[in-house]
């Protein structure tokens, strides 16, 4: 029997259903985690199908709301439905492991530690958990599949693959996409809640393209202050999102955003979050008391001077890499 037919008939064993995502949620493990609930509450009214979750779904929350907690028995003879988590320990709620059997349903790369549950779907060619579990649902008859859960799932691919321009976008992707369409998704409701951005946030976003430097050879790099922060009312973490803004200049293989470490108030640090495409740039981390994947890692700068060597190594690896390789743009 095929991993897919073996999950269905293990929901359909079961009459309490509990869903879960990873820990710093995002739009594929919330939007998928949704329509999880809704189509199985929809197709199976008769069943329980909780999705219990501590915190409040944040800019994904027009997808719907968590479920109350319920007393801990309530999992015991239940079956646990894991979306969009590579390892337990990313598991956002523990109690998964009260539940009699455990579904994995995603999409992240194997891992040493990944292996968890009674019956695993795991398939990192995906974009996104979303499309597993849209594929899941769509491909058999007798599962509803109404607005609110296409619009989860739409929400997840669109957001995990992003706006379908990753590599991991497929044929595949693309019909299990015109098919939640079909469902009825509004995609001009969805992309106005998953795009539209505080002005001042865009402000900021100006600031940054405008004080924004390239270097001879092709690094892409802004510093921003804890003053900087203050004047756009902007967190560590929102401020730091911006890093991504920097992908996107011609010519450049690498962008850095340099920022103020003001998570303990009386360090002196910037935090260097080093970015790339083609070339790795993780061993450059490494060296200076980070590290991380080959084309995102993060270092620390322990002055400023530092910050100018990070900066200058950077800029020599980008020189070597151009001029021994091809194809890059
Ligand atoms: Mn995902």
């Amino acid at each position: 029997m095929d991993i897919k037919q073996r999950i269905i008939r293990i929901i359909k064993e079961y009459d309490r259903i509990f869903v879960f995502r990873h820990e710093r949620a995002d739009g594929d493990c919330i939007g998928a985690a949704v329509a999880v609930r809704q189509i199985l509450k929809d197709s199976f009214p008769h069943k329980r199908v909780l999705f219990v979750d501590s915190e409040d779904f944040g800019m994904y929350s027009f997808l719907g709301s968590s479920d109350e907690e319920v007393p801990e028995e309530e999992y015991k003879d239940a079956v646990a439905i894991v979306v969009d988590t590579a390892n337990e320990e990313r598991i956002s709620d523990k109690r998964y492991s009260l539940c009699r059997e455990i579904i994995k349903i995603d999409h992240h790369p194997e891992r040493e530690d990944g292996r968890y549950g009674t019956v695993a779907w795991v398939d990192p060619s995906r974009s996104s958990a979303s499309e597993m579990v849209a594929e899941l649902f769509l491909e058999r008859e007798g599962f509803v599949i109404g607005q609110e859960a296409a619009e989860a799932l739409f929400t997840g691919i669109v957001t995990d693959s992003g706006r379908f321009r990753f590599n991991s976008v497929s044929p595949q992707t693309m019909k299990i996409t015109a098919m939640l369409l079909e469902n009825g998704v509004d995609t001009e409701k969805v992309y106005s809640y998953i795009y539209l951005t505080d002005c001042n946030v865009l402000k900021y976003n100006a600031f940054i393209y405008d004080n924004m430097k390239i270097t001879e050879n092709g690094v892409a790099y802004v510093r921003v202050t804890k003053e900087d922060m203050e004047k756009f009312g902007l967190s560590y973490d929102e401020a730091a999102e911006a890093v991504k803004l920097l992908s996107c200049v011609k010519g450049a293989l690498c962008w850095i955003m340099f920022i103020d470490d003001v998570k303990s108030s009386d360090s002196k640090d910037i935090r260097v979050r080093l970015r790339s495409r083609f070339m790795p740039i993780n061993d450059i981390a490494e060296r200076h008391d980070g590290g991380g994947h080959a084309h995102a890692s993060g270092a620390t700068a322990h002055s400023p001077e530092e910050a100018e060597q990070i900066l200058a190594e950077t800029d020599e690896s980008v020189r070597k890499y151009k001029s021994t390789h091809e194809g890059w743009m």
